[in-house]
């Protein structure tokens, strides 16, 4: 039996996908996006996950497209790369962003392609010091995609976010840092260590907060002002209303750490 394409591990609050197969830089085929489905449901219906993140096995995070997968064609005999993206990528990246938990890209090596702007997806994204991130799509002749023309431009700016697709350019970890795609940069050497102790904090996190602040700023950048203001009374509305809140007082009050539930 050949190894799956993707790994599942849940301790302490924490899901892990891996993305596994190091032999291709773990490149994505119809396996790694099945694995990575079934990942994401598992992790959504387990109560005790606060936060999931991903990963590669080996030295890279994912290069991308699997190029030597068999990709649909037309009935010229054209490759049709519309179905892959319509079937896997786009519904990836649409769940990601509307992800009910914390999402973490771990990126432990080169993020390439559709990986980059699936890891960019993902609410925070750290990185190993020798990890690069390339929008290589330019290289390939082919245009960024996966959500990378909708994500790069709010994070780094109009201007750089095309640089960076016209040039397919690898961005070092430090680079990525200093333009806001990256938020923390680890050493190499105690890079998973490292992910796990900065990951750790959200453990034992409100659980519903962090859903409702992830809402409230997957609306930001569309809203005007006053929508958004309301939108936050809204959700503080809900977030009032629960368990964990009155945890926070109370424990506030009496001088000792909360103990939230996620109710
Ligand atoms: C690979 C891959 C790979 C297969 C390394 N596939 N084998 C497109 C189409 C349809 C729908 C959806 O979206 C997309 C968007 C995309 O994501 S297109 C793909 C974008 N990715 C790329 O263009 C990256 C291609 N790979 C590379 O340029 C290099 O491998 C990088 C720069 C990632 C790493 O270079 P090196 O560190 O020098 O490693 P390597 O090239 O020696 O790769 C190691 C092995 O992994 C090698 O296999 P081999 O049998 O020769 O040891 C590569 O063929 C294989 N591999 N990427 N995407």
């Amino acid at each position: 039996m050949s190894e799956p394409a993707t790994l599942y591990r849940s301790a302490g609050g924490i899901a892990t996908i891996t993305l596994n197969r190091p032999e291709k830089l773990n490149a994505f085929n119809g396996a790694m996006h099945a694995g990575f489905r079934e990942g994401l449901d598992r992790a959504e219906a387990d109560a005790s996950i606060r936060a999931v993140v991903f990963i590669g096995a080996g030295r890279a995070f994912s290069s991308g497209q699997d190029l030597t997968e068999d990709l649909p064609r037309d009935r010229d005999g054209k490759p049709d790369l519309g179905p892959p993206l319509a079937r896997d990528y786009n519904p990836l990246a649409l769940r990601l962003m509307a992800y009910p938990k914390i999402t973490i890209a771990a990126i432990n090596g080169p993020a390439v392609g559709a990986a980059a702007n699936l890891a960019l997806a993902c609410d925070i994204v750290v990185a190993a010091r020798s990890a690069y991130i390339q929008e290589a799509f330019a290289r390939i002749a082919l245009v960024p995609d996966a959500g990378g023309t909708w994500l790069l431009p709010r994070i780094v700016g109009s201007k750089r976010a095309l640089a960076l697709a016209l040039t397919g350019d690898r961005i070092t970890a430090d680079e990525a840092m200093a333009m806001g795609l990256v938020y923390r940069v680890f050493e190499d050497a105690s890079f998973v260590d490292e992910v796990a102790s900065f990951v750790g904090q959200f453990a034992k996190g409100p659980a519903g907060a962090y859903s409702l602040i992830k809402q409230a700023f997957a609306r930001s950048l569309d809203n005007d002002f006053a929508t958004q203001l309301q939108l936050e009374a809204d959700l503080q509305q809900i977030a009032g209303k629960a368990d964990d809140f009155a945890e926070a007082v109370t424990a506030f009050a009496g001088k000792r750490p909360a103990v939230f539930t996620g109710r």
